[in-house]
């Protein structure tokens, strides 16, 4: 899937980025930063929710880089199961979004930044 590791490198980085985007968007109206709009809400969180399942490929063995700490291939289990966390989290968002009762999206945002610091603390350079 990566021809050389600074692919892989930009794939996971660039996967991130795009989650982070949307994630904010959605993220706002759970902080009262944007009025909520439950349709836009209902999208973003969908997109991070596929976003979610791309990373993981682009962190095998080998493709040390970028902020990730060797610590990810030392601990393969505990970055696994963080991982699946996240993806996991980011499922439910979608899943609450698409409800569309801003009470029960903040509550979601909040697990779901948690799962991205959980494994950012452990595992991503400073
Ligand atoms: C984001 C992002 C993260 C999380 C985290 C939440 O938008 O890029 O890593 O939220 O900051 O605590």
């Amino acid at each position: 899937q990566f021809a050389k590791k600074d692919d892989a490198v930009q794939y996971r980085e660039s996967a991130m980025f795009l989650m982070n985007t949307h994630f904010g968007r959605v993220a706002a109206m759970a902080n009262g930063r944007v009025p909520f709009d439950a349709v836009a809400a209902a999208s973003n969180a969908q997109l991070v929710a596929q976003l979610a399942k791309l990373p993981w490929p682009a962190f095998a063995e080998g493709f040390d880089g970028g902020k990730a700490k060797d610590e990810i291939w030392k601990e393969q289990a505990k970055f696994k199961d963080l991982g699946a966390k996240m993806e996991a989290e980011t499922a439910k968002l979608a899943e609450v979004a698409a409800g569309g009762q801003l009470e029960a999206i903040k509550a979601q945002v909040g697990r779901v930044g948690a799962s991205c610091k959980a494994c950012h603390d452990d595992f991503r350079k400073r």
